[in-house]
């Protein structure tokens, strides 16, 4: 069988093409909401469940309860798993989370392994307002359809990078001046995952070993394997301008606080 990437690739690929018949122009009008960034901040992930760690919750209720208190604490946005089958994710996750986020106005992204732009309308569709987008998993003509698709739909976007390889692809995207404008408008991010997504291990080290790499014209996002505001700091340290959390988020009796941290 293949690395784990590929499965989540031909999984989503399957989604897209049923997803395809489903929308419409007039079904995209629910609020848009832009990142409003200030000097650090923390995008807080709602995960049910993680490959690598297992079950992180589960009645609904729970989901909306921490999407409130990440919201109470001040996350700038709020990521919600959509891959069902290694995350036990759901696009009707990312509606609720949107709607209840919608007015607080925090904007709400799908986090998902999206392979191709339908799956971005229906992340608009579903609420939210910015995606993620994995570069390892496309070629450039590929991301940049997807690039395209999101910023026509003024979504934001998380440019997932894993390896140097990755984060000199988004350097090389990064310099056509439609996404530098987008970079610079702070909707076009750019993030470094610590998670290898083909091994699912993480090596907090990255953070600080890609640091000196990070595209200048764009903010940088620390993911995976933060648990404390320590962590947070020395990403800070490193040039990263924000943190993905989830699992931390998902298991502390106190997000908000954390988030504070
Ligand atoms: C959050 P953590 O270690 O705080 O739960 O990680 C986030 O970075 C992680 O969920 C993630 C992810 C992804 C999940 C980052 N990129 C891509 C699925 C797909």
């Amino acid at each position: 069988m293949s690395d784990f990437l590929q499965q989540m690739a031909r999984s989503s690929a399957e989604r897209a093409s049923a997803a395809k018949r489903k929308y419409s122009d007039d079904e995209l009008d629910l609020p848009l909401l832009p990142l409003r960034l200030s000097s650090f901040d923390v995008i807080a992930e709602i995960k049910d469940y993680s490959p690598s760690e297992g079950a992180l919750a589960g009645a609904d209720s729970d989901r909306l309860q921490q999407a409130r208190m990440y919201a109470e604490g001040g996350a700038v946005a709020v990521s919600v798993l959509t891959e069902p089958s290694r995350f036990a994710g759901d696009l009707r996750h990312l509606r609720e989370v949107a709607a209840l986020l919608a007015g607080a106005g925090i904007p709400a992204m799908r986090k998902d392994f999206l392979v191709d732009p339908v799956q971005l309308l229906e992340a608009r569709a579903a609420g939210a307002s910015g995606a993620l987008l994995i570069t390892a998993m496309q070629d450039d003509n590929e991301l940049g359809r997807m690039l395209d698709c999101a910023c026509d739909l003024s979504l934001f976007v998380l440019l997932e990078a894993f390896d140097e390889d990755d984060l000199e692809r988004t350097a090389r995207l990064l310099e056509q001046p439609r996404y530098a404008d987008r970079a610079d408008a702070g909707q076009l991010l750019v993030g470094v995952n610590t998670r290898n997504l083909r091994s699912l291990n993480v090596d907090p080290d990255r953070l600080r070993l890609l640091g000196p790499l990070l595209p200048e014209n764009a903010v940088c996002v620390a993911e995976s394997g933060l648990h404390t505001g320590d962590d947070a700091a020395a990403a800070a340290g490193w040039g990263y301008r924000m943190a993905l959390v989830g699992t931390a988020l998902m298991r502390s009796a106190d997000p908000a606080g954390l988030i504070r941290e």
